[in-house]
């Protein structure tokens, strides 16, 4: 089948969002919201293993602070938490603090000069995408993206495949005509749990593989960055032809 659609992930993808971005925001929160809690960078590379900054928060309480989750209004509390980062994230995106990584404006622009359709799959919260493509690629950026699936749009979050099921639909396309690109072991079995070939671009602090033996099991392609990668590789990998 021709390529029709790039789906791209967002945090560490696009962008290294977490350590300097999400982690940062996190902590400016919880110390707003008068919390002890603070994830320094050893931390926080641990609990990437769960996606989902809500997700994130109630798994570390689990861990670390049980009798928080405990209170009647526990849920409340961490959405509260929760949508004070979002604020204080998309601050950071705004004074500049976060750049795309190598190759994602050209790759995008390159795509969409050729017509090829363009979409996101990202378990962060919509108004972070916005915030990030309108400071790198300029206002208009996120119209460019024909469907953006984000943050509870579905409840299982990534390795579940479920928001790149999601954007599929919503494209009204069939998985052999797409390619996902993504950075991380559970955006990768996502992906690949939609039926996708993916490329994967490992992030500097997103979740890798554990087993060094199953390094990126399913993926594509595995590239440093972008930079080299062209629309004619990428067709390649929707092309059962080639055989991948
Ligand atoms: C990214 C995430 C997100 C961010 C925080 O995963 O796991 O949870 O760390 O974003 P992916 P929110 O790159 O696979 O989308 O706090 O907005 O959830
Ligand atoms: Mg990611």
């Amino acid at each position: 089948m021709a390529l029709t659609a790039l789906i791209f992930d967002v945090d560490g993808t696009l962008a290294e969002t977490e350590r300097d971005g999400h982690r940062v925001a996190f902590n400016a929160a919880f110390a707003e919201a008068g919390l002890a809690w603070h994830w320094d960078v050893e931390l926080y590379d641990d609990l990437l293993a769960v996606t989902g900054g809500k997700e994130r928060i109630r798994h570390f309480c689990a861990r670390f602070d049980p009798a928080f989750l405990q209170r009647r209004d526990a849920t409340a509390l961490i959405a509260g938490i929760h949508a004070a980062k979002t604020r204080r994230y998309g601050a950071l995106v705004r004074a500049g603090r976060i750049g795309l990584r190598p190759g994602v404006e050209r790759l995008i622009r390159e795509a969409r000069a050729s017509g090829i359709r363009l979409a996101i799959a990202t378990t962060t919260a919509p108004d972070n995408v916005t915030q990030l493509l309108q400071t790198t690629l300029g206002d208009d950026a996120p119209g460019w993206f024909e469907v953006i699936g984000a943050g509870d749009v579905v409840p299982a979050k990534k390795p579940a495949p479920d928001v790149y099921l999601w954007v599929l639909e919503r494209l009204g396309l069939d998985s052999a005509e797409c390619v996902a690109i993504e950075d991380s072991e559970p955006g990768l079995e996502a992906a690949i749990g939609a039926g996708l070939a993916t490329v994967v671009t490992p992030s500097a602090h997103a979740p890798s593989p554990r087993d060094p033996g199953g390094a990126w099991q399913g993926a594509a392609l595995v590239l440093e960055d972008l930079t080299q990668l062209t629309l004619a590789d990428l067709a390649a990998l929707t092309d059962p032809s080639t055989n991948h």
